[in-house]
This record gives C-alpha cells, sequence and structure tokens, in this order.
C-alpha cells in the first residue's frame, strides 16, 4: 500500500512524526553527527508508532526568518537520504520551495506538505504533478513572518474550507489527482486562540471536502494560553487536541510525541465511528 492508499483506508488515523532538521534541532557535534542524530530521531518515532516521518528545514514559527533554498537542502536532504537507508517509513518533505522538494523526491521522500498551499512557489505544482505524489495543502492567513499580528475572519471555519476548496481546484490545474490531496486548516497559522478552537470544535465541517483532514496541534501556542505551560510541557494538551481530532474525523495527526499520542489515538480511533 502507497501512503494516500494508507491514509484513504478505512478506520486508520496515521501518526506523521515531526522531525525538524533546523540547526538548533541538532546542532552539536558536526554535520555527520547531526545527519545521525537526526535518523536516529526519526527512527525511534517510527518504533513508538509514526506513520509517516515530515522532515523541515525551515522554521516557520511565527516571526521566524528565511531560509535560502541551499541551505534547506543540505539541512534535509542528508537525512532523507540516511533514513531512506535504514527505514523504508513514507518520508515527508516539508518545504514550500520546489528545489528542496525536487532533491527530497530524487532522495526517496513520498509526499510533500506545503504550508503555503502552492501559493509560494508554481514550480512545486508542476513538481507534485509530474511525480504523481501526495501533497499536503495547508490553509494559512498571511506569512509566518506577520501571520499573528491580527488575524480576522469572517467565519473561520467557512473561510477556511472556502479557502482549501480553492486551492484544491488551483492543485488540479497544475495537474495533480485529487485523489492525492490532504487538506489541513492550518492550526496557528494567522489564527488567535479562539479560531483555533473553533477549528477543533467544528472539525467535523472539514469532511464536505471529501479529502483526508491532517491536523497538527502539536505543542503549539493556543495550548500553552490555555494551560499557561511552555512549550516542553504540552504533551498532554497536545494528546487532548489530538484525541479531540480523531473523534472528529481527522485521518493525519502531526506531532512531535509520537509515542503519548500513539497510544491516546489507538484507543480513541476504536471509539469513532467513521463514515468513509
Ligand atoms: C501544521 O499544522 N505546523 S510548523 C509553534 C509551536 C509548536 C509547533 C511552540 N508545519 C504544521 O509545528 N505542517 C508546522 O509553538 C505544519 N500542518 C502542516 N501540514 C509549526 C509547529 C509549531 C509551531
Amino acid at each position: 500500500m502507497n501512503v494516500i492508499e494508507e491514509i484513504t483506508h478505512e478506520n486508520r488515523v496515521l501518526i506523521m512524526g515531526i522531525l525538524n532538521v533546523t540547526p538548533d534541532s541538532f546542532s552539536d557535534g558536526g554535520e555527520h553527527n547531526s545527519v545521525k542524530a537526526a535518523t536516529e530521531r526519526g527512527l525511534e518515532m517510527v518504533n513508538a508508532g509514526a506513520d509517516i516521518i515530515d522532515i523541515g528545514g525551515e522554521s516557520t514559527r511565527p516571526g521566524a526568518a528565511k531560509v535560502p533554498p541551499g541551505e534547506e537542502i543540505e539541512r534535509t536532504i542528508p537525512v532523507i537520504e540516511e533514513l531512506r537507508k535504514r527505514s523504508d517509513v513514507p518520508i515527508s518533505i516539508d518545504t514550500r520551495k520546489s528545489q528542496v522538494a525536487r532533491r527530497a523526491l530524487d532522495a526517496g521522500a513520498d509526499l510533500v506538505n506545503d504550508i503555503s498551499a502552492l501559493r509560494s512557489d508554481p514550480e512545486l505544482g508542476e513538481l507534485v504533478a509530474g511525480r504523481g505524489v501526495p501533497i499536503v495543502l495547508m490553509h494559512m492567513q498571511g506569512t509566518p513572518e506577520t501571520m499573528q499580528e491580527d488575524p480576522t475572519y469572517n467565519d473561520p471555519v467557512e473561510d477556511i474550507i472556502d479557502f482549501l476548496r480553492e486551492r484544491i481546484e488551483a492543485a488540479e490545474g497544475y495537474g495533480i489527482s485529487r485523489e492525492n490531496i490532504i487538506v489541513d486548516p492550518g492550526v496557528g497559522f494567522g489564527k488567535t486562540v479562539e479560531h483555533n478552537y473553533e477549528i477543533l470544535r467544528r472539525l467535523e465541517e472539514f469532511q464536505e471536502l471529501n479529502r483526508p483532514l491532517l491536523l497538527g496541534t502539536s505543542r503549539k501556542s493556543f495550548l500553552g494560553a490555555t494551560l499557561d505551560l511552555p512549550v516542553e510541557e504540552r504533551v498532554e494538551g497536545t494528546i487532548a487536541s489530538n484525541v479531540v481530532g480523531v473523534l472528529k474525523g481527522a485521518r493525519v495527526l502531526r506531532v512531535h510525541d509520537v509515542k503519548e499520542v500513539y497510544r491516546a489515538t489507538q484507543v480513541a480511533v476504536r471509539c469513532h465511528s467513521f463514515s468513509g
């Protein structure tokens, strides 16, 4: 089974483990050691229940600086090559850039996670269409630099669904098959705490897009705002939000804490009646 067949397969929820390969993540002890450490973290997540590993070399947290494509390539490709040698786990490349995605797919990546939903680089649409690989289209209001300044919606859920419908059409315009599209409301990307909770409360409404839904709440600020806890203390909030996600139809969960979320959501999945 390929990754999109696995995602679409009834009664399954997949865990996407987050593997950040920014310099602050695995920086101790030189190039070779950091590739080894990142790969071992990837394998550890597979062992803990991850179905997909999402590798990203660009920090997209609010206010983060831009990364040139060459640098993103140097960070991600060696890790993809090494992980591909050591595991057949599906690998996702988290990038907005066609140059990075092309090298990643050549190195054995299986799908593309584009937080800009094909609005950053038109060549990424052509690449994904040509390779016939799945793509995640995520909603974001604004850009990572400015998105948290004053997020405003008419109706957040309706606005995000309309956006995703439009981006599905744009993707199809590049020749990407609808069957290869995964959608994502983009929790935390140009949203207030209240917007994020409204997305979670009304997550079922995204089913009308008839595409598998990816949810990314892991360790995010809205959890910290509710609990008044720093990022390293957000695992329980992460679990709770992902259990809610499963009960409301999310099919892919993008998380840092794979073991904990896997164990919790394996139970939650058995309490959910899938509609298809
Ligand atoms: C997502 O939701 N998110 S990067 C701020 C945090 C914690 C985590 C400390 N890439 C998503 O994970 N791709 C990111 O506060 C994503 N969906 C998809 N498809 C942001 C992130 C984070 C940010």
